[in-house]
C-alpha cells in the first residue's frame, strides 16, 4: 500500500468521524487524521521503506503520532485497517461520495443524511430540486442552487451522461430546433437512440428548412456554453453541463443514410460497409453507391434492403449477430413500450414513496395500464421507512380498500421484500403468503464477497413466495459496479425455481443492464420491466426499461408485464400447497 492510499483512507477516516460526530474526541481525532493525510501525501519518502528500516520511526513524519504510526503499519502489513472498516459500517458508503462534490462537507452530509434521509447523488440531486434542501438550518435557496450546479460538474467528470439526461435534453433540442420554420424532422442519432445506459455526445439529425438560419437558431440555444463547429451541414455545440451536441443539417434525399451511420454503432457500421464493399457498392453517410450512381439514401430500409438485410432495430445495431439473422429474415421482434400493461414496481406513502396507492392507480390507468403491483419496502430497509409486519398487513388492507375507489385497472398488493445478509427474507412465510406478488431484493451489505452474495440470492430464491427478483445486481448507473455473485448460478436457480428477473427501468439503475438482460434471454428466463416508481411521474421510465430489455434482444412474450393479467398472475411460480 503506497503512501497515497494510506492518506485516502485517514482522510476517509476524518471524514466519517466528522459525518458520524459520535466519538467523545471526534473533533480532535478528525483534526489529527487530516493533519497525518496531508503530511503523508506530501512526504518524499514511502511510507513502506520507513517502516521496514528497523532504524527508523513513522512517528518521524509529522502528525504521526503512535497511535497512527500503528494504523499504517497496520496498513502496509494487511492492506486495511480495522478501525477504518468499523467506521465505514456505520454509514451509507455513498455518503462518502456526496462529500466529494464540491462545498459540501461531512457536515452538511450528515444534515441532509439525519434531517432528509439523502444518502445518495442522486437524492440530493432530487431533495435540491424539489427545494427540500433550503429548509434546513444554514441552507438557503442560493446555496441549494450551488449544490445542484456543483452536482452537474461532478457528473460530468465522467465525461458520459445518463440516459435520461441525454434523452431530455434531445426532446427539449429537438423542441428549440422546431421552432425554425421549415424544419420537418428532428431525429437522435447515436448511442441515444440505440438505448444505450451512458451517452457521450449526443448526435442529432435535422431536415428542412433553411440550414443557415437552422445554425444561427441552434447556437442561441439558451443552455449553449459554448460553440465548437457552426458549418454549413453540422454545429456543435458545448451545453452548460458539458454534453457535446453534433447536430447535422441534411438534405432529405439522405437522410436515411445519414441516421444509419450516425445511429451505429461503429461496429455494426464497419459489418455493413464490408457487405457493401463484397457486392461492388459503397456505403457512406451520403449513401449507397454503385459507382456514382446513388442505390438507397432516402430511408434505412432502403439501405438495409438493398444490402438484402431486414430493417435492424437501433437498440441491437452492435454487430453481435444481428446482421446475419437480418439476412435469413429471424430478426426478434423487439418488445414495444405499447406492449406493456402494467407496473409490478412501486412505492407509496406506507414507506417511501410520495403519492397514495390511489393516486398511482389513477396515473396507471391514464397510461392505460390494466394492473399495478404496491411493492413498499419491509422493515430492514429503515432509511426508506420499511414496513414491520404489523404495519405489512395494514398496508394489504390499504390497499384493498383502494381497489374499491379506483376501478378499471387490477391494484395488487404486493412487497418489495429486503432480501437479509444471510439471504433470509424480511417477513416470515406467513406474512408473505398474504402478498398477491412478493418481489425480493438486496439492499445492503452489498460488499459481500462473491461465495456470499452468491448463497445469499440462492438462499432467496428457494423461498417459494418470491416470484420476482428486484434489481438483481445493485448498480447505479456511473456510480456504484454491481456487487459480486455467480451470475451462472442464480440465473440458472431463476430459471430452474420460476422467478421472474427485473429489468428495473429506473435510469439510474437499469438493472438488469443489457448484457444481463440477453444473458437471461439466452437462457430463457422471463423477465419484469418495472419502474421502482416513488411518484406518478416515474412511470416515465418505462421507456428507458424497454429500451434496455430491447437491447437486451427482449420479445414481448419474454416480458411478463405485456401479459393481460389472468396470463401475468398464471406465469408465475406456484404458490405453495
Ligand atoms: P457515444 O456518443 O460515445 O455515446 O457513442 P455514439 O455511438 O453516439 O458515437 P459517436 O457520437 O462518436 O458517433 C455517432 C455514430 O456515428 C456512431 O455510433 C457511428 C458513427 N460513426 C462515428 N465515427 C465513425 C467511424 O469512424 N466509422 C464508422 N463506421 N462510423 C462512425
Ligand atoms: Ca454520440
Ligand atoms: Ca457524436
Ligand atoms: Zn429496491
Amino acid at each position: 500500500m503506497g503512501n497515497r492510499e494510506v492518506a485516502a483512507v485517514f482522510e476517509e477516516i476524518g471524514a466519517i468521524l466528522r459525518i458520524l460526530q459520535e466519538d467523545p474526541k471526534w473533533q480532535f481525532k478528525a483534526v489529527a487524521y487530516d493533519r497525518a493525510k496531508r503530511s503523508i501525501e506530501s512526504y518524499p519518502e514511502r511510507l513502506e521503506d520507513i517502516a521496514r528500516d528497523p532504524n527508523r520511526k513513522l512517528t518521524e513524519i509529522p502528525g504521526v503520532g503512535a497511535d497512527l504510526a500503528a494504523k499504517i503499519k497496520e496498513l502496509i502489513e494487511t492492506g486495511q485497517s480495522q478501525y477504518h472498516q468499523d467506521l465505514l459500517k456505520k454509514i451509507p458508503r455513498s455518503l462518502l461520495e456526496i462529500i466529494q462534490v464540491q462545498g459540501i462537507g461531512p457536515q452538511k452530509a450528515r444534515l441532509f443524511y439525519r434531517e432528509l434521509g439523502i444518502q445518495t447523488l442522486d437524492q440530493l440531486r432530487a431533495a435540491a430540486q424539489a427545494g427540500r434542501l433550503r429548509e434546513l438550518a444554514g441552507m438557503s435557496e442560493k446555496s441549494e442552487q450551488n449544490i445542484l450546479k456543483a452536482l452537474e460538474v461532478f457528473e460530468r467528470a465522467t465525461g458520459r451522461f445518463r440516459l435520461d439526461t441525454a434523452y431530455d435534453t434531445a426532446q427539449e433540442l429537438a423542441a428549440y430546433i422546431r421552432e425554425v420554420k421549415g424544419v420537418e424532422r428532428v431525429e437522435p442519432a447515436g448511442s441515444l437512440r440505440r438505448g444505450r445506459e451512458t451517452v457521450g455526445d449526443l448526435d442529432l439529425l435535422v431536415t428542412g428548412g433553411d440550414p443557415a438560419r437552422a445554425a444561427d437558431h441552434l447556437v442561441k440555444f439558451p443552455r449553449v456554453a459554448q460553440v465548437l463547429v457552426k458549418g454549413e451541414d453540422k454545429v456543435s455545440v458545448k451545453l452548460a453541463n458539458d454534453m457535446q451536441v453534433d447536430v447535422r443539417l441534411l438534405d432529405p434525399e439522405s437522410f436515411g443514410a445519414a441516421l444509419q451511420y450516425f445511429t451505429g454503432s461503429k461496429e455494426h457500421n464497419v459489418a455493413l460497409r464490408e457487405r457493401a464493399k463484397r457486392r461492388g457498392w459503397k456505403l457512406s453517410e451520403y449513401g449507397l453507391f454503385e459507382g456514382d450512381k446513388v442505390i438507397a439514401s432516402r430511408t434505412e430500409e432502403q439501405i438495409y434492403k438493398q444490402l438484402g438485410l431486414a430493417w435492424i432495430p437501433p437498440e441491437i445495431r452492435e454487430n453481435m449477430g444481428e446482421i446475419e439473422l437480418a439476412e435469413k429474415g429471424d430478426l426478434p421482434h423487439l418488445v414495444e413500450l405499447e406492449d406493456i400493461r402494467g407496473d409490478l414496481q412501486m412505492h407509496t406513502t406506507a414507506s417511501d414513496g410520495r403519492n397514495s396507492v390511489e393516486e398511482m392507480a389513477d396515473e396507471a390507468k391514464k397510461l392505460g395500464y390494466k394492473y399495478i403491483l404496491i411493492t413498499d419496502h419491509s422493515k430492514a430497509v429503515t432509511i426508506a421507512n420499511g414496513l414491520d409486519d404489523q404495519r405489512a398487513l395494514e398496508n394489504i388492507a390499504r390497499i384493498k380498500a383502494a381497489r374499491k375507489k379506483v376501478k378499471g385497472i387490477e391494484i395488487w398488493a404486493g412487497a418489495e421484500v429486503d432480501i437479509l445478509g444471510d439471504g433470509s427474507l424480511d417477513y416470515p412465510d406467513e406474512i408473505l403468503k398474504q402478498f398477491d406478488i412478493a418481489l425480493a431484493s438486496v439492499h445492503s451489505r452489498m460488499t459481500q464477497p462473491g461465495e456470499e452474495m452468491t448463497e445469499r440470492l440462492l438462499k432467496a430464491l428457494r423461498n417459494p413466495y418470491v416470484r420476482i427478483l428486484g434489481h438483481p445486481t445493485g448498480r447505479y448507473v456511473l456510480r456504484r459496479d454491481p456487487f459480486n455473485f455467480d451470475h451462472e448460478r442464480v440465473f440458472n436457480a431463476a430459471k430452474k425455481a420460476g422467478v421472474v428477473l427485473e429489468v428495473n427501468a429506473n435510469p439510474e439503475r437499469l438493472d438488469l443492464c443489457d448484457r444481463d438482460t440477453k444473458l437471461a434471454r439466452d437462457k430463457g428466463i422471463k423477465v419484469v420491466i418495472s419502474t421502482d416508481a416513488h411518484q406518478p411521474k416515474h412511470f416515465q421510465f418505462m421507456r428507458y426499461g424497454v429500451m434496455t430489455a430491447r437491447r437486451g434482444w427482449m420479445e414481448k412474450k419474454d416480458v411478463i408485464n405485456t401479459y393481460p393479467p389472468e396470463k401475468l398472475l398464471a406465469s408465475l411460480r406456484p404458490a405453495p400447497t
